[in-house]
Order: structure tokens, then sequence, then C-alpha cells
């Protein structure tokens, strides 16, 4: 019985759109953006440490609502590494999908996985006030430092 009750809970998780989040029903972090709208470039690395820590560098990100930003993500690491924007709640609920599957692709447009030495841009437009988050949701990453706070003013 205990058993099917597990299952049953996989089966709900898959079939919700969990990675919707971010346009769901949480407070908006915002959307993708034009590249023609955005006015700003902003250079994200991300690497391991010699601690075994990991980061993204810079760890903080301050824009102002309405503004769209070029998010240039660059792994500097030895290993995959993800960059994925988000309110708290919806980094959480993807952190425990990613748990669940660690080998999960995505491709939602909030969302993205870089090889060793790999270079992406998300052009992303920010609409509503309040704190945020990024960071890499790759089993153990997180907790090892990969989280950034992302401040909207108006
Ligand atoms: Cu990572």
């Amino acid at each position: 019985m205990k058993r099917m009750m597990i299952a049953a809970a996989a089966f709900s998780l898959l079939a919700t759109p969990v990675f919707a989040s971010g346009t769901g029903e949480h407070k908006h972090v915002g959307m993708p953006g034009k590249a023609n709208d955005a006015t700003r470039d902003v250079t994200i690395e991300m690497m391991e440490m010699s601690d075994g820590s990991m980061m993204f560098e810079p760890a903080s990100l301050d824009v102002k609502a309405g503004e769209t930003v070029r998010l240039k993500l660059k792994n500097d690491g030895e290993i995959d590494h993800e960059f994925v924007i988000d309110t708290d709640e919806g980094i959480q609920e993807h952190k425990a999908m990613m748990a669940k599957m660690p080998d999960m692709q995505h491709d939602e447009p909030n969302a993205m996985r870089l090889k060793p030495g790999a270079s992406g841009e998300i052009i992303w437009t920010f609409t509503t006030p309040g704190s945020f988050e990024f960071a890499c949701l790759i089993p153990g990453h997180y907790e090892n430092g990969m989280k950034g706070a992302i401040t909207v003013s108006n």
C-alpha cells in the first residue's frame, strides 16, 4: 500500500507542470525578453572552488522593474552547471524535482544548463518588484553555494 502511494505521488509530480512555476500562480519573476529591449549586459560565471564549494560570480543582481537584461552565462568550472531564475518557491520546487531526476534536461526559458567551458545567454525582462533567486539545481550544487539573490526595485 505504501509503495502504491509513493508511485502515485511520483506520477502526479510528473503530470504537474512544475516548471511553469515562473509563470504560474506564483509571484512572477518576469518573462523572456526581446534582444532589442536589453539595456544592460550582466556576465555571470559559474565555477567550483578549491575548497569544494561552488559559486556564481557575481552572486547578486540588482535590477529595476521593467528592465530587460542580457544575462551572459559562462561555465568556468570543470563540471556541468545550470542557471535557473525564479521565485524562491519556484527554485525549491525545481530543486525537489531535480533531486528525483538528476539527469533531467529542461529547456524552460528561465533555465539553462552549460557544459564546462560553455557559455550562453538568457534575455530576461523583470516585471515585478521583490526578491527573487537564481540557482544551480544539479543535486548538491545549491547546498554547496550555487545560489544568488535578485532584487527588483521600483
Ligand atoms: Cu552547479
